[in-house]
């Protein structure tokens, strides 16, 4: 009898504590406990599993959205790298690329890989291919919604070879706008270079042929008429004149 009573009072103890570190997993993150959890003796698991899963917290996805969500998308199409206006400091090259319907075009992928080199489009498409409808949100108060279909970003850098010290990504855009971000991001599965909007070739105001989709960021990182992607193993900002007051690292 008095056996029974103190195993009772045990597993009360052992109960309370459970339920308590449940409390704090569904509590605090909601999401999947580790494959120790309940175990008293692994209780430190939970710890360590949800430090982690809050700091890497941005690999959640992005809400994706229906087709029937697509909305009018304000094109920054002053941005034309080839527009006779503003040409003068934006490059020959990209008019040259848009005269022969960007079939020239090709990726160049540098820096922090064991195989830097020239992706064409067609050398992208054997990489992959994904379609998400997601948000865009600009810093100046906009947000609009489209379909997006390209290569994911990361087999594309597993195959370009990134070094195990490959920190940073910087795109540098034709119209030399550049942004970086880091493996996290640049690793995410809908971090994408967009040849597709709505289903249709990336118009040239929304950054033809190619432009970077980050999800997980605020929509100037989102760098269009793509030429390079360099690989750093430190951290670059070749982002626009930081007086603009943008912040580097403006997780969504
Ligand atoms: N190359 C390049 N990429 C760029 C920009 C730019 O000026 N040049 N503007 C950024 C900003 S601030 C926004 S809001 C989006 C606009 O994308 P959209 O023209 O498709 O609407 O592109 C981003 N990427
Ligand atoms: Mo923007």
């Amino acid at each position: 009898m008095k056996e029974k009573k103190l195993m009772t009072r045990r597993r009360a103890i052992f109960t309370g504590l459970t339920s308590a570190s449940a409390l704090l997993l569904s509590g605090c993150l909601k999401r999947t406990p580790p494959p120790t959890y309940g175990n008293i003796l692994r209780m430190g698991d939970d710890l360590t599993y949800m430090a982690q899963r809050g700091l890497l917290s941005q690999r959640a996805l992005a809400v994706e959205y229906q087709k029937s969500d697509i909305s009018s998308f304000p094109g920054t199409g002053n941005n034309n790298p080839a527009d006779p206006k503003i040409k003068a400091s934006y490059s020959k090259i990209y008019e040259d690329l848009q005269r022969n319907n960007f079939k020239d075009w090709a990726l160049s992928i540098e820096g922090s890989v064991a195989k830097p080199g020239k992706y064409s489009l067609a050398d992208l498409k054997k990489l992959g291919q994904r379609t998400q409808i997601t948000r865009h949100t600009c810093e100046e108060g906009w947000s609009a919604i489209a379909e997006w279909t390209g290569v994911p970003l990361g087999p594309v850098l597993q195959h370009a070879g990134i070094f195990p010290a490959a920190r940073f990504v910087s795109f540098y855009g034709y119209d030399n706008y550049a942004e970086s971000i880091d493996m996290l991001d640049a690793l995410h599965p809908q971090t994408i270079l967009a040849y597709s909007m709505n289903g249709e070739d990336l118009p040239v105001e929304h950054g033809a042929p190619v432009r970077l989709r980050v999800e997980t960021q605020i929509g100037y990182k989102s760098v269009k008429y793509l030429s390079r992607v360099v690989v750093t193993d430190k951290f670059v900002d070749p982002g626009p004149d930081i007086s603009n007051g943008w912040s580097w690292y403006t997780g969504i």
